[in-house]
């Protein structure tokens, strides 16, 4: 996964931050792990949906020793390919991006990767990752070596390692986290349609350039939104959680395509539900408008974007 950068990611990760900030999770503490003058703390993930193509891993890093050293790789027995990434913001827009050189850790400093920041990225995912089970991962050091630590799997959005209260995301991501604060709004009580749309109003929609919400189709615990806003647009893929409903991706036409959407792990049965749903509720929709919809390029994960 290469820089993308869009505004709707931004606006929907707030939501994510802000309606799920606090997931119950199984009470485990990460265990510490020291490697020379290096000791990793707090390293977990995020359980991800079936099929889900990537994930993101979090861990502390202290380096207690007097000459700086550097994360350069990553790797684990359940993705295909494991990358060392940055996320941040550049004005309202979020970017993520590889770090091909690696983290720096300086001598005395600690570093953490922590959602909105900096994130082990594990890519072509094997297995879906599992609440409450550890997934292995062997991290490279310029100069302290290898180590094998475990990475604690908590809930689809958490923010930290569970119990583990010594660990906190104090750099990397506060600014979408105090952001979501303001946007977190209370849909309890709403039909699911409208909730979805009274949300993503809430988090697009402004005076200057306004939200047009197209379709909402939903289908057991998954919908797909579709809007345009300044002359693009796209579609979300939003699962339903015990906090309401979060976006869990954005994309353009997959979100309308059943193989697709299975791809992306939504059930079989929902997936040819929304299919078919979209296809007829966009049956009578403005082409022009039709047309910003698809303008979405690619897949961004907004689970993921969490980091
Ligand atoms: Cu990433």
């Amino acid at each position: 996964m290469n820089t993308r950068s869009i505004r709707a990611a931004f606006v929907a990760l707030s939501l994510l931050g802000g309606t799920l900030a606090s997931t119950s999770l199984t009470p485990v503490v990460a265990a510490e792990v020291t490697v020379g003058q290096l000791t990793i703390s707090g390293a977990f993930a995020r359980a991800t949906l079936p099929n889900a193509p990537v994930a993101g891993g979090f861990l502390t890093i202290v380096n207690a020793g007097s000459e700086a050293d550097r994360l350069i790789a990553a790797s684990t027995p359940v993705a295909g390919e494991s990358q060392l990434h940055e996320m941040k913001m550049e004005g309202d827009v979020m970017k993520m991006a590889q770090l091909p050189n690696g983290i720096e850790l300086p001598a005395g400093a600690t570093v953490t990767l922590a959602p909105g920041g900096l994130h082990l990225m594990f890519m072509q995912l094997k297995e879906p990752l599992v609440e409450g089970t550890k997934v292995p991962v062997t991290l490279t050091f310029e100069k302290a070596g290898t180590v094998e630590i475990e990475l604690d799997v908590g809930g689809i959005a958490a923010k930290e390692p569970a119990m583990d209260h010594s660990v906190h995301s104090d750099h990397g991501g506060d600014a979408h986290h105090d952001h979501a604060a303001h946007m977190a709004m209370d849909t309890s009580g709403m039909g699911d349609e409208e909730a979805i749309a009274a949300m993503q109003k809430a988090m697009f929609d402004k005076p200057d350039s306004p939200l047009t919400m197209g379709p909402i189709v939903i289908a057991g615990d998954y919908a797909v939104s579709a809007w345009a806003q300044d002359g693009t647009g796209g579609r979300a893929l939003l699962r339903k959680t015990d906090k309401g409903w979060a976006i869990h991706l954005c994309s353009g036409d997959a979100l309308k395509d059943a193989a697709q959407l299975v791809g992306l792990g939504v059930p079989d049965a929902e997936a040819q539900q929304i299919a078919e749903g979209v296809a007829a509720a966009e049956a009578n929709v403005d082409p022009a408008l039709l047309k910003q919809f698809s303008a979405f390029d690619g897949v961004m994960m907004v689970d993921e974007s969490v980091m």
